[in-house]
């Protein structure tokens, strides 16, 4: 019998990438292999051939055969031309819209850019993910109804104009808000150059433009969809996450970080569309290699779904004619940057270096003028391939999916960019240019109008926009479109913690341990308890937080497939279903995926959830800001608790560990409110006042605490305290009367302790009276003051006002000295508003591992050296004689010649 050379139609051609033997005389051998393979495929059907097949190779690597791992397949399809789903639109009329978002989204970057040079804005990533986006927004996106949350879809940043350009079509948008794109501040506003929910809160959803930030968030999201639907707070149809990915993104860690979670998890309701334009912002992803192969293999390794969506439908008749599968090994041999090249020359060049290296295939396209090689499109620009793709990744079961789709950056460009190195920066388009796009995309912009790039839209009446608003209905309604919808919070009062406001005599605790209590109390509370969702990085017990895994569950979908070692426990390792703890493992980045995720579901899902996420404080701003700094873009509402805080409170770690600076980098983020709370009641009194802020009153904000490690008996809280604990200030305990001299020390944390015990000192040895204050919020205070004085600047013929820090130290005498286990410009954010100046003394420098007493000394922040630095004020002020000061610190045992943390200055 003679047997195809070339392999079935429906054949599995993953299966079958061993090394092609010699054509010769193993020619026989591959013969009869495939011949059992026909058979197989014709008696058993693809899927039980790919098993024996797969058992085949488990038997040769048994008897120590080397058989390459197929991590890759050919460098075609994956869905072969014959499976694929038929297109289900009006492929002319969807073609004719698309041309239309594409010209308005070019317009509106290019008239930018005209009447202000620099406002920047990109033309050539969209130009190449315009098919990508408009199949989906025609047949998959489904948005938000009364009874339907809606996808969730997270778009490449900076293909913004094209979903601006969109929903003018859809008539969401007007010509002056296009008109206004990146100009923000023009009068009746404008558009935000990339998706910002805090700049556009009714329009986006997900910030998306600090690369690898989305792919990172939408796996989380997808994967607590599935725990809301576990836990019971979300049931209905299930929404879909779609992320619209760049190739170039993906050699950012976050973007590939997290993929083997998207699979263990089974999240088939997670799907990516890898954008390979093949280039990024500088040049080729990979000029010397291919982005697609290297994706496939990676995704494939981590257990997803891969669709490569290569060649257009163009190529198929091609690959069919192919019989002696030279077309795809030349397609195999081209690496990216011949790809790129063949993009921006002319057919002839394409046939002559492409198809013209083997004889054969120059016959293949015998047929074909250069212009129809030149026009042999790519997988991702053919809205039927991108349909099917769509399709097959929606119906795929068990596995999330990710579509790797060819496209060309810059499509439609021409000279412009298409294709170019410098298309990504490509911002202006000479009147040639857009007369060129105009005619190619059929854009009907007269000949007299052209060089104005004017906008443009088809009537409301017109068969266009009717058939495009007809596919939104039927998908549900417009998208992106945020909705905040949810209920209030029945949240605890205050009294509720009221063991805390009580004090702990006699027992020591930590404020971390002070937390721990008030999660415990929160999780037990009727009306919100559910809704906590604890978040750790693998540091649950670090934080003696592995009381809460029995009592409310680590989430698994799986639940727990083995015998924890430690069942017989207490507190043993409970993975359940419908856990409410999301204990992530070691990745700050995935936790505070989670954490947003968590923390903006009174927007996704339209109900509160509350987020608490604890961690290492070193782990935090240091090493995952970014995603901070978008959870405040973000709006998320929840508490970060950054634990084992303090550069002498956390004492043998050393270097890497000690956090002396969190608060520093949390003062950047406009609307996070940060403390740092020396005392269980004061945390009760934030949490409590947090919680009221964010859940019932609706305040865009969300809260850093530190939280520390070192154990002491905590205070009752004093009367009244609770004002000047949430405003950042507040006197804990004055000094003896009737002394000479009279001090301020303002302490924070754990240091307050050095703070008082200074107080005695002074007070027993040196005739002051010093007053020792908590500083719970040096941020707070310090926001307060400027914009009070923002104010009186610009009000100069009004009675001044006072702000917080000032109207509260007004009437006090002496001096001020404040002591923070973090660096020194933490309480410097109100010296300008301490009378008479403030002192400073911090933990500048890098940790070191020793105990707290010797490093308090090292960083000059135990009492003996506050006591040293207030003599000093006060002798800076003529109160107290300078040799007195020198004496002093003899008696106290202070080197004055003592190293110092090594700074640079
Ligand atoms: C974290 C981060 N680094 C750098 C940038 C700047 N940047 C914006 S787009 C871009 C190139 C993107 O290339 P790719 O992901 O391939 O997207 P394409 O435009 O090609 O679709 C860069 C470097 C960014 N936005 N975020
Ligand atoms: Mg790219």
């Amino acid at each position: 019998m003679k047997l195809p050379k070339t392999l079935p139609k429906d054949a599995r051609p993953e299966l079958l990438v061993l090394p092609q033997p010699e054509q010769t005389e193993d020619e026989q051998w591959l013969e009869s292999l495939e011949t059992v393979v026909e058979h197989a495929l014709k008696d058993q059907g693809p899927q039980k051939t790919a098993g024996f097949l797969g058992s085949l190779t488990q038997r040769l690597r048994r008897r120590g055969v080397e058989v390459p791992r197929a991590v890759s397949t050919p460098y075609i399809n994956t869905i072969p031309a014959e499976k694929q789903a038929p297109f289900p639109g009006n492929w002319e009329m969807e073609r004719r819209l698309k041309s239309f978002v594409r010209w308005n989204a070019m317009a509106m970057v290019v008239n930018a850019n005209r009447e202000h040079s620099g406002l920047g804005g990109h033309i050539s990533t969209y130009a190449s993910s315009a098919t990508l986006c408009e199949v989906g927004f025609n047949h998959f996106f489904r948005a938000r109804t009364e009874d339907f949350v809606g996808d969730m879809v997270y778009f490449q940043g900076h293909a913004a104009p094209g979903i601006y350009a969109r929903a003018f079509l859809e008539g969401r948008l007007d010509e002056g808000q296009l008109h206004n794109f990146r100009q923000e501040l023009a009068e009746g506003g404008g558009l935000s150059s990339y998706p910002h929910p805090y700049l556009m809160p009714d329009f986006w959803q997900f910030p998306t433009v600090s690369m690898g930030l989305g792919p990172l968030l939408s796996i989380y999201q997808a994967r607590f969809n599935r725990n809301l639907h576990a836990r019971g707070f979300v049931n209905g149809e299930e929404p879909r996450v779609w992320a619209f990915i760049g190739d170039g993104e993906t050699d950012e860690p976050e973007t590939l970080g997290s993929l083997t979670l998207a699979a263990r998890e089974n999240l088939d309701n997670l799907i990516w569309v890898v954008n390979c334009n093949l280039q990024r912002l500088d040049g080729p992803v990979r000029g010397n290699g291919k982005i697609i192969q290297e994706l496939e293999a990676a995704f494939q390794g981590a257990g997803w779904n891969v669709i490569k969506l290569i060649w257009g439908s163009a190529w198929d008749p091609l690959l069919a004619a192919d019989k002696s599968g030279l077309l795809v090994k030349r397609m195999e041999e081209a690496v990216d940057g011949d790809y790129q090249k063949y993009s921006v020359e002319p057919g002839s060049y394409t046939r002559r270096h492409f198809f013209g290296k083997y004889p054969e295939l120059l016959e293949l396209v015998n047929h074909l003028s250069d212009e129809q090689i030149h026009k042999l499109l790519r997988g991702g620009h053919d809205s039927r391939k991108v349909y099917a793709a769509y399709k097959a990744a929606v119906e795929h079961k068990g596995q999330p999916t990710v579509i790797l789709a060819k496209t060309i950056k810059g499509y439609g460009l021409g000279e412009a960019g298409e294709g170019r190195n410098i298309t990504h920066q490509q911002k202006k388009m000479n009147e040639k240019e857009l007369r060129e796009f105009a005619e190619r995309f059929a854009v009907p912009v007269s000949d007299d109008e052209i060089a104005e790039a004017p906008f443009f839209r088809p009537p409301p009446e017109s068969p266009e926009t009717k058939y495009l608003l007809s596919l939104r209905k039927k998908l549900g309604g417009f998208l992106p479109h945020r909705v905040v919808k949810a209920k209030a919070l029945e949240v605890p009062k205050l009294e509720t913690f009221g063991d805390l406001l009580k004090g702990t005599a006699r027992t020591e605790m930590s404020t971390t341990m002070g937390f721990v209590r008030i999660l415990g109390q929160l999780i037990r509370s009727k009306t919100i308890g559910s809704q906590v969702v604890p978040i750790i990085p693998d540091e649950a017990r670090t934080f003696g937080l592995d009381a809460l895994f029995r009592e409310v569950g680590i989430y698994s979908s799986k639940g727990q497939l083995y015998e924890p070692v430690d069942r017989k426990s207490l507190l043993y390792y409970n993975e359940t279903k419908d856990g409410q703890i999301l204990e992530e493992g070691i990745t700050e980045a995935g936790s505070m995926a989670s954490f947003v995720a968590a923390g903006t579901s009174y927007a996704t899902h339209g109900r509160y959830m509350m987020p608490f996420y604890i961690y290492y404080s070193m782990f935090g701003f240091q090493r995952i800001g970014d995603l901070i700094w978008l959870a405040g873009d973000m709006r998320v509402r929840g508490f970060l608790l950054g634990a084992t805080s303090g550069r002498t409170t956390l004492n043998g770690e050393g270097l890497q560990h000690q956090d002396g600076h969190s608060l520093i980098l949390s003062s950047t983020i406009p609307t996070l409110a940060t403390y740092d709370p020396a005392f269980a009641y004061e945390l009760a009194v934030i949490i409590a006042d947090g919680m009221r802020r964010m859940y019932v009153e609706g305040e865009d904000l969300f809260y850093y605490l530190t939280l520390y490690n070192e154990n002491y008996e905590m205070p009752p809280m004093p009367e009244g305290a609770a004002d000047g604990i949430l405003k950042g200030l507040y006197k804990f305990k004055p000094g003896p009367q009737k002394l000479a001299l009279k001090a301020h020390i303002f302490g924070s944390g754990p240091i307050i302790r050095e703070a008082l015990r200074a107080q005695e000192i002074l007070a027993e040895r040196f005739g002051v009276s010093a007053d020792v204050w908590s500083a719970t919020s040096y941020k707070l205070m310090r926001n307060d003051a400027l914009r009070t004085r923002r104010w009186n600047m610009l009000h100069p013929t009004e009675p001044a006002k006072k702000s917080y820090v000032e109207s509260v130290l007004e009437k006090e005498q002496g001096v001020f000295v404040a002591v923070s286990d973090n660096i020194k410009i933490v309480p410097d954010q109100i010296a300008p508003w301490a009378p008479g100046g403030l002192t400073t003394l911090g933990t500048d420098g890098f940790g070191r591992s020793d105990t707290r007493k010797a490093l308090r000394r090292f960083f000059e922040v135990d009492a003996e050296s506050v006591v040293i630095a207030t003599l000093h004020a006060l002798a800076e002020k003529k109160q107290v004689e300078r040799g007195a000061v020198a004496k002093a610190m003899n008696e106290l045992g202070l080197d004055p010649e003592k190293a110092y943390p090594q700074l640079v200055s």
